[in-house]
């Protein structure tokens, strides 16, 4: 008789949640000068679903490496998602109050501050994957250094930040400029996330292919997930604000086809998704499973 074990995500994101949260926590010490080094611990320990480093070690593991090769990485990863988050929030981008249920940076240690901890988590995060990555052969670090490079800078989120800036208030705005704004501002980071897992457990470019596809197709649904959330949840289920694409009458992907279509978009990107992960068989349970949670989640 063949039995299937039933995969329980919610106990694998808790435990993973958990090794992030300690090895994000060891991560930074509060020195002189204090003010920043608090600064950039408010937002990092903050909460969220850690899903960029849990990508990160979920692919490292499946590719055949081990959690502690990808733990730096995945540290960084997080460092690299909450100074965006600190940068999008200020007055001159969003102009947010509450992210991740709590006061925003800037509103807590002042505009200036929040710049130069979003500044403090980019930088330390390149440190951190150069000079605590063990166990890894340095080339594989140094391609690891390059994608995150590529996937922050103005080829990859910066550039996607830009094009959103541009369009905002536009009425005019296609959904080819929508998705060229998902695809950098949330895609790159993602596919940075899966990709450097799989780089530090020595991936073929061959393998590498499907994982980005994978990634490429999770980060759409992803952002589909989040308009009709902005839409559908309550401010206290986001731990931001909701409604606010409707109330800045950004173009959103509801926007050009509804709610109802934008979920069977999304339904239809996570199992394509789900299908360039075959040949792992049942080792890219935890993938799976995380590209089914995507479009199950409610916040
Ligand atoms: C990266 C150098 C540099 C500057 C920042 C502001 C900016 C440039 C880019 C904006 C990037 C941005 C805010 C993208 C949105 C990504 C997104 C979908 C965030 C929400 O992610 P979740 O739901 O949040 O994973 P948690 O809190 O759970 O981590």
């Amino acid at each position: 008789m063949i039995t299937t074990q039933v995969f329980d995500l919610s106990r694998y994101l808790s435990e993973r949640q958990s090794l992030v949260e300690a090895a994000l926590d060891r991560a930074i010490a509060v020195v002189y000068p204090e003010t920043i080094y608090e600064s950039m611990r408010y937002s990092l320990m903050a909460g969220g679903k850690r899903l960029r480093p849990i990508l990160c070690l979920a692919t490292c593991e499946m590719v055949g490496g081990t959690l502690e090769m990808a733990m730096p990485t995945a540290c960084a990863l997080e460092m690299i998602h909450t100074m965006s988050l600190i940068h999008d929030d200020l007055p001159a981008m969003d102009n947010d109050d509450y992210r991740r249920g709590k006061l925003t940076n800037h509103k807590v240690y002042g505009d200036d501050i929040a710049i130069l901890a979003g500044d403090g988590l980019l930088t330390y995060a390149f440190e951190y994957v150069a000079a605590q990555t063990q166990n890894v052969p340095a080339e594989r670090t140094l391609q690891v250094i390059v994608q995150l490079a590529q996937a922050v800078g103005a080829a990859g989120l910066v550039g996607g930040q830009v094009v959103d800036l541009e369009s905002e208030g536009k009425s005019d705005v296609t959904i080819e400029t929508l998705s060229y704004i998902h695809r950098h501002k949330t895609g790159a980071l993602l596919e940075a996330c899966v990709l450097s897992g799989a780089i530090l457990a020595g991936a073929s470019d061959a393998d590498r292919q499907p994982l980005s596809r994978y990634a490429q197709d999770i980060g759409l649904a992803f952002q589909i997930v989040d308009d009709v959330l902005d839409i559908t949840a309550t401010s206290a289920e986001l731990g931001k604000s909701a409604g606010k694409d409707l109330q800045a009458q950004k173009a959103t992907y509801p926007s050009f086809w509804g709610i109802e279509e934008s979920k069977r978009q999304a339904n239809q990107l996570v199992a394509d998704a789900k299908a360039q992960l075959a040949a792992y068989g049942d080792r890219a349970q935890p993938l799976l499973a995380i590209a089914d949670y995507i479009t199950a989640r409610t916040h």
